[in-house]
């Protein structure tokens, strides 16, 4: 299929493992964060806003604490969404400076997040700021910013970025977890070891990848039907199959495909399926159930997981948390390889903008 290592979007892609290792190496640095405003105010609701990609990281990151038993008050929202119906609670019902709001955004500059930050500030929140740009108007004015330089992109597509910020989301939910006493099953030297060489892996058999790709090619719309903290990704790998190649796509909690959706059925020539699931994770056999159910429908439907029988086999055998940063990467490919055989060039983005500076 050509050489995509002469693109840069491809080789952003490549980059995933050093970018997970500079962001995993932030743990102390966030576990101070949130000692300090532990030990200042007392933390009683945490806000993890921001936009496109950015959210999604957000999304991804809040789940270790909104599946705990801490009685924190925790919310994930798109920036424009916290703005307009939620940035009025920060701090009303309790003691200022008990909220913090974590900010995530590649360019430090979008502008919804930029308007979040400055409400935030202004009604007693403590602020984080997580973002690939230094000197960024988020780097200068969150209360505690941290810059992962590592992972900002040369292109316009948030691909290492949306790796680095999930990472960094997931790791500020466990320090919140275990500065309360909370136990985290999960050795993360071990558990971010793990995840670069499932990264590693995947790039090394892109082959598989290309198959896929050039099999799906006349399809017209994807679905990724993902459950729990894969559907984050599922929402990240759809947004690339437009942004990259133009694709319609949606993302669906699994099992609500169930509901409505299966009329596409009428349309199955037209639309793909790609049904995640982990092997660890609680809703396993039921989505196996329901990717067969589909298969037996006769919808095109294509399993990842991290068991060898799937449709595409995703090498991981770390934990829960870390999962969808390995499920993300094949799903970026295969968006590549799709804009490339739709005869687009990835390079050259048509209709988007790298940061978004008008609300
Ligand atoms: C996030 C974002 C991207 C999207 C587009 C515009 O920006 O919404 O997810 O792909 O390019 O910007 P940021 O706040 O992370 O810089």
């Amino acid at each position: 299929m050509g050489d995509s290592s002469k693109y840069v979007v491809f080789n952003e892609m490549t980059q995933l493992p050093k970018v997970v290792e500079a962001s995993g190496n932030k743990y102390s640095v966030i576990e101070g964060v949130i000692g300090e405003l532990m030990s200042l105010h007392g933390i009683s609701e945490a806000y993890y806003i921001g936009c496109g990609s950015s959210y999604y990281a957000a999304l991804g990151g809040a789940i270790p604490l909104l599946r705990s038993p801490l009685n924190m008050k925790t919310l994930t929202q798109p920036a424009s969404e916290f703005l307009f119906y939620y940035s009025d609670l920060v701090g009303r019902r309790i003691q200022r400076g008990k909220s913090i709001v974590v900010l995530f955004s590649r360019s430090g500059e979008t502008k919804e997040v930029l308007l979040a930050l400055d409400e935030s500030r202004k009604r007693g929140a403590k602020t984080i700021g997580f973002t690939c740009s230094k000197g960024s108007y988020l780097d200068r004015n969150a209360d505690y910013s941290i810059v992962v330089e590592e992972c900002l992109e040369e292109g316009v597509y948030m691909t290492k970025s949306f790796a680095a910020l999930y990472l960094l989301g997931t790791l500020t939910s466990i320090a919140m977890l275990r500065l309360n006493n909370i136990h985290v099953d999960l050795n993360l030297s071990r558990e971010i070891t793990l995840l670069k060489e499932a990264l590693v892996n995947v790039s090394s058999g892109v082959r598989a990848l290309e198959d896929i790709a050039a099999k799906t090619i006349s399809k017209k719309a994807f679905a990724i039907l993902a459950p729990g903290n894969l559907y984050p990704v599922a929402l990240e790998a759809s947004l690339k199959f437009k942004e990259i190649a133009y694709t319609f796509s949606e993302a669906i909690h699994a099992l609500e495909f169930r509901h409505g959706h299966n009329a596409l059925l009428e349309r199955r020539n037209e639309l793909q399926l790609i049904v995640l699931s982990l092997s660890k994770d609680s809703s396993h056999e039921k989505t196996l159930n329901l990717y067969r159910e589909l298969a037996a429908r006769g919808f095109d439907a294509l399993l990842f997981s991290d068991e060898s029988t799937a449709d595409y086999f995703i090498p991981w055998s770390g934990g829960v948390y870390l999962a969808p940063i390995a499920y993300i990467l094949p799903l970026y490919y295969i968006a590549f390889l799709r804009s490339l055989l739709l005869g687009y060039n990835p390079d050259k983005p048509m209709h988007i903008s790298r940061v978004v500076l008008s609300i």
